[in-house]
């Protein structure tokens, strides 16, 4: 018989929670045969990601994937056979109580975010806290052995690389999101949250030689780029030239739109947790803007991810990868950092696909989960 599947997201704030946990869903319907429900406590975060979704309905199926609304007062439901909790977000006490009623108990997991620190390795898959007897473990993505690896969907990485060889699909995919870069430009993306440091960013696009065509979804980094353009208003569709730069707003996209979009820019601003991965798997140049937290922590997880991802490249590109990364993620001037990565272009994109080809060398976190599964009962 099938497993059963719950998972429980709880929105936080952004997407990544709900882009994270729709995106493992899916996949362990798709590629695992697992019979799965997403519990979601805000449909309209998830409709942004993925429009078919009616945030009205309580229940419905997207994918194969059973979408339930989480609601405040929690219905009697029988729990399934593995339980997985989304960023140790807190499950309902009625469906504890229906984990620990079973005859035989779930597995109950606690999918972590995602860092590249060196103890991820030592918790991963670690068991935590017991409720009546059920045993919670926790379960922590990560890029080396011995974590649970990336969400990486089964032949990804062969999609992407056809879509970057087939130059007419790049043009009809742009064109049906009304972009048209002039010949010769650079094509980046930019998803980011509130940045001070992007006004001398865009400076050093706008004054270089070579021209900028640059993609910015609606979302929290608007702001910024509308006080540096110096308009009024910044709504989609909306298309600025300053010098050599371009500007253009992008509606927000479904989730297999924006991997699209990544895998056509040549270089891509991301940030929080998902689209950081997407990046990576996009095998172009990147820039992360990690997710603030108290006392400056990301920090640490920011040169944890730093000191990994940059080990191969030669001391000056990792110092302009570094020097880059650092600036963004402080709010620091760009302008110089930028130029200096630039002088190390041909080395930075060839590393981005090997980094891409190494990270795709592990077991995908969908199918860790699976194997952990498997191994538990
Ligand atoms: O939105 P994020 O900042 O999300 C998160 C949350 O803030 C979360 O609480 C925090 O813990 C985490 O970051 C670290 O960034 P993220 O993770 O990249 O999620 C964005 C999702 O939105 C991702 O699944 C890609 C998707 N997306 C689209 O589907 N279409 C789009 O047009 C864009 C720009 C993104």
């Amino acid at each position: 018989m099938k497993a059963s599947w719950d998972i429980f997201c709880s929105v936080v704030d952004n997407f990544g929670d709900i882009g994270v946990t729709w995106r493992l869903a899916r996949q362990l319907v798709a590629e695992h045969q697992c019979v799965v429900r997403l519990w979601v406590d805000d449909l309209r975060a998830f409709e942004r990601i993925c429009p078919q979704i009616d945030a009205r309905q309580a229940r419905q199926f997207q994918d194969g994937v059973e979408v339930r609304h989480w609601p405040a007062e929690w219905p009697a439901e029988a729990a399934a056979d593995v339980v997985i909790a989304a960023f140790a977000c807190q499950l309902p006490h009625g469906y504890m109580e229906a984990m620990a009623d079973r005859e035989r108990a779930p597995l109950w997991l606690n999918l972590d975010y995602l860092s590249a620190e060196d103890w991820v390795g030592g918790c991963h898959g670690l068991p935590s806290v017991k409720f009546r007897g059920v045993q919670k473990y926790f379960f922590f993505p990560g890029f080396k052995a011995g974590t649970g690896g990336l969400l990486r969907e089964a032949g990804l990485l062969e999609q992407r690389r056809n879509f970057q060889a087939d130059r007419q699909a790049q043009v009809d995919f742009l064109q049906g999101l009304r972009v048209a870069p002039a010949a010769g430009a650079r094509l980046m993306s930019l998803f980011a949250y509130e940045n001070a440091g992007l006004g001398s960013w865009l400076q050093a696009l706008a004054s270089d030689v070579q021209p900028t065509h640059l993609l910015v979804p609606e979302g929290r980094i608007l702001g910024d780029v509308q006080r540096w353009l110096g308009v009024e208003s910044l709504a989609v569709g909306s298309l600025q030239v300053r010098q050599s730069l371009t500007v253009q707003v992008l509606p927000f996209v479904r989730q297999e739109d924006y991997d699209r979009l990544l895998w056509c820019c040549d270089f891509n601003a991301v940030r929080g947790e998902d689209s950081f991965v997407r990046a990576q798997w996009a095998g172009r140049p990147m820039l992360w803007h990690i997710y603030r937290q108290d006392e400056d922590t990301h920090l640490d997880k920011l040169e944890a991810f730093l000191a990994l991802y940059t080990q191969a490249l030669s001391p000056a590109a990792k110092a302009a990868v570094l020097a880059l990364w650092r600036a963004w993620n402080t709010e620091a001037q760009m302008a110089e950092a930028w130029k200096n990565l630039l002088q190390h272009w041909p080395e930075v994109s060839a590393h981005a696909e090997q980094w891409c080809l190494e990270q795709g060398l592990q077991a995908d976190l969908a199918a860790a989960l699976v194997q952990f599964y498997l191994n538990w009962i």
